[in-house]
């Protein structure tokens, strides 16, 4: 059977395209495994210090596959804890990218979200379709994207079922960045690499301090970074970081 999710390893980045072109991408269990099984051990790879998601030109992802859960009752969706697995890629301490072309929409704009930052194609089109199904987001949209947009454009976009352009994206914060279509894996590469040659546990805790943001409040937040911060002196790159800007060369990065 076709790998559904593809990796390619260059340098100290590693890209996961999504490789279901039959479906738009669609999000199955076989993606969902594959994605896990590969993320994860990448994650536990010290070589690696980027991630890229990304589909195909047409497509990020067109959703969850409608196909396979249409089969479902509540009580398969219940016992099996239907995609909960992807809890666990949003959870992965590897800084991760999402390369955006194309379709983003239900889960495929849930999964981008559980990156840390998204890179859009000047083609891409994000949505929260899923009402037009008779369900709502269950992958975390309903959350993430309120959290990303604010509560006006999440209510609209979930209620309607709208897609948004990139333009609209990037105006309200879900992406950071829009690119040439045709230049999005070089972009998102660039990003990738630069943050990949950064010390990788600085990089690892920057994002969960940032992530932290969203789940605390501010002074327990600026509580928890300062601590960590202060963990980054017990690092063997803070000394070569800081020792490399008072030499004036640049920095011999070991990631420890
Ligand atoms: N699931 C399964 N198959 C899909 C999906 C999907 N989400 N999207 C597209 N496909 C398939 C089509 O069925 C079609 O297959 P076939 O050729 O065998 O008929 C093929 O991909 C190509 O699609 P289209 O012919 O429809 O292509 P178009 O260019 O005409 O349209 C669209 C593109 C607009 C993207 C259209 O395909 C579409 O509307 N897709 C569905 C989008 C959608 O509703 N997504 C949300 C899905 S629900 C979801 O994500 C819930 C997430 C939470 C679940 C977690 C549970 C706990």
């Amino acid at each position: 059977m076709a790998e559904t999710v593809l990796v390619e390893r260059k340098g100290r980045v590693a890209t996961l395209r999504i490789n279901r072109p039959e479906a738009l991408n669609a999000l199955n269990s076989a993606v969902l495994a594959e994605m896990l099984e590969k993320a994860a051990a990448l994650d536990a790879d010290r070589e690696i210090g980027c991630l890229i998601v990304t589909g195909s030109e047409k497509a990020f992802a067109a959703g969850a596959d409608i196909k396979e859960m249409n089969e479902k009752s509540n009580m398969d969706m219940f016992y099996d804890d239907f995609f909960a697995g992807w809890d666990g890629f949003a959870k992965l301490r590897t800084p991760k990218i999402a390369a955006v072309a194309g379709y983003a929409l239900g889960g495929g704009c849930e999964l981008a979200m559980m990156c840390d930052f998204i890179i859009a194609a000047d083609s891409a089109k994000f949505g929260q379709p899923e009402i037009k199904l008779g369900v709502i987001p269950g992958m975390g949209g309903s959350q993430r994207l309120a959290r990303s947009i604010g509560k006006a454009k999440a209510m609209d976009m979930v209620l309607t079922g709208r897609m948004m352009d990139a333009a609209e994206a990037e105006r309200c914060g879900l992406v950071s960045r829009i690119v040439a279509a045709d230049a999005l894996m070089d972009e998102a590469m660039k990003a990738a690499e630069i943050i990949a040659g950064y010390s990788k546990p600085s990089t690892m805790v920057a994002k969960e301090a940032v992530d932290r943001a969203f789940e605390t409040s501010l002074a327990e937040g600026l509580h928890y970074e300062r601590r960590v911060f202060f963990g980054l002196f017990a690092t063997h790159d803070q000394k070569e970081g800081m020792s490399a800007f008072a030499e004036k060369r640049k920095p011999d990065f070991r990631h420890e």
